[in-house]
């Protein structure tokens, strides 16, 4: 009996919400279905793309993650067949990938066709290359993610394509109707390699599917995006004698809380009593959207609150949304006050803008604006700002440019000052 392992989206080295912690959540769930293979006593175990979250900048600790599992693999006399997919996949014009690496590192078998002169090969694994391989009977075809091109390159390999005793087309391509995503193709393109092809094994979208007993997605191991988590997803443990059994396992994964609060003022407590009803003892990721009006947010202290939800929740990671909503802009009104009400009102809406004190300016443009529109008028209260030595404060301020001196040929070094204040002198133009 033939028995194998189909596992896809494995995305090691993805620091999520710029997590350490979920990086090796991504590990762990590598390691485990690995572990999983290596138990089982499988033949071989396919990876279907996506084993790395990044095509390059693989840190160190990513690399030392995949070649620890591969090497329990490796241990234990499992051959390991991937294919690259967007995430792990090179650039066009670059050829050698980091999966090419770990197949040269006799980790992984890494199956893609080659093109020379835009012609398809698609030949043996001899080692380092090719785009099949054979697997005592078993015959393994892999084609990497080509994107836009994903048609047209399927029906060519489709052609080279020649069958074995029992045989696997692995492919990192999405199917359309599953998600929404672009670049799917429909799957009756994979349903025409029936007779030469007993088992799809795909890898691209991260919802677990199966069509016909024939075309096989598994799924993410591990959750890159929340609105994964509703999804069925793990990896596949497929036996074969007469027939395919296969059996999606749900790896264990990190638990989320997706939280929504609504903050009318910033009131810790509350959250924290609104908190308290989502305990639970998993170390889960929280992902926490507070709804408020911009003058609330201005006074909440984030770290504040991530203070808390880490002292209720104790999660792995927190991360802080905001939903923040002009509408509720709520002014206070002093009636008493000297000012009206119209510039109070202005003055502190201004507050959430880097303007600067505009009151004036924009008052005088209302009243401009509310007469009749007057070019004229605009244009004065323009020259007006800019002449009459009263200028708009705000962003710019500090940073004004440095003044040319009547001549025109010296200016004020104004770098060199903010490096060596003491030294700071003035400089020939150049
Ligand atoms: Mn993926």
């Amino acid at each position: 009996m033939l028995k194998f392992v189909h596992m896809a989206d494995v995305h090691l080295g993805y620091r999520q919400y710029n997590s350490d912690e979920r990086a090796l959540d991504f590990a762990q769930a590598f390691l485990s279905a690995i572990k999983f293979a290596v138990e089982k006593k499988v033949d071989f175990v396919l990876i279907a793309g996506d084993l790395f979250h990044k095509r390059s900048d693989i840190d160190p600790l990513t690399l030392a993650q995949a070649t620890k599992a591969l090497e329990k693999a490796k241990k234990a006399g499992i051959p390991v067949v991937a294919v690259e997919g967007n995430h792990d996949s090179t650039y066009y014009k670059d050829t050698f990938s980091w999966l090419d690496y770990l197949a040269r590192a006799g980790l992984i078998v890494n199956l893609k066709p080659e093109f020379d002169e835009g012609e398809m090969i698609v030949e043996d694994w001899d080692g380092e290359k090719g785009a099949y391989v054979d697997l005592d009977g078993v015959r393994i075809y892999g084609m990497k993610y080509y994107g836009s091109l994903t048609e047209k390159i399927l029906d060519e390999y489709s052609k080279r394509i020649r069958s074995g005793d029992f045989t696997i087309f692995m492919a990192h391509v999405g199917v359309e109707g599953y998600v929404n995503m672009h670049g799917c193709i429909s799957s009756n393109r994979l349903h025409r390699l029936k007779g030469k092809v007993d088992y799809v094994a795909l890898g691209h979208i991260h919802k677990s599917f199966v069509e016909d007993d024939f075309i096989f997605n598994p799924g993410s191991l591990e959750t890159c995006e929340i609105s994964e988590l509703e999804f069925r997803r793990g990896f596949f443990y497929v036996e074969v004698d007469e027939g395919i059994r296969y059996e999606l396992i749900e790896n264990k994964r990190r638990d989320f809380v997706l939280l929504e609060y609504r903050m009318e003022a910033p009131d810790y407590e509350g959250l924290r009593s609104y908190l308290e009803k989502h305990r639970r003892n998993t170390n889960p990721v929280v992902d926490l959207t507070i709804t408020t009006d911009r003058a609330t947010k201005g006074m909440v202290d984030e770290e504040r609150v991530k203070k808390i939800v880490a002292e209720v929740l104790k999660p792995v990671v927190v991360r802080v949304r905001w939903n923040v909503s002009d509408g509720f802009f709520k002014p206070k009104i002093d009636f008493d006050g000297k000012e009206s009400i119209e510039r109070c009102v202005l003055r502190q809406i201004l507050q959430n803008y880097d303007y600067g004190d505009i009151v004036d300016e924009i008052l005088r443009l209302k009243s401009i604006f509310c007469r009749s529109f007057n070019v004229t008028m605009v244009d004065r209260l323009v020259e007006g700002i800019l002449f009459e030595n009263k200028p708009i404060e705000g962003k710019s301020r500090g940073e004004e440019q440095p003044k040319e001196e009547e001549s025109g040929e010296e200016v004020w070094d104004w770098r060199r000052a903010y490096v060596k204040r003491g030294s700071a002198r003035k400089r020939q133009k150049l």
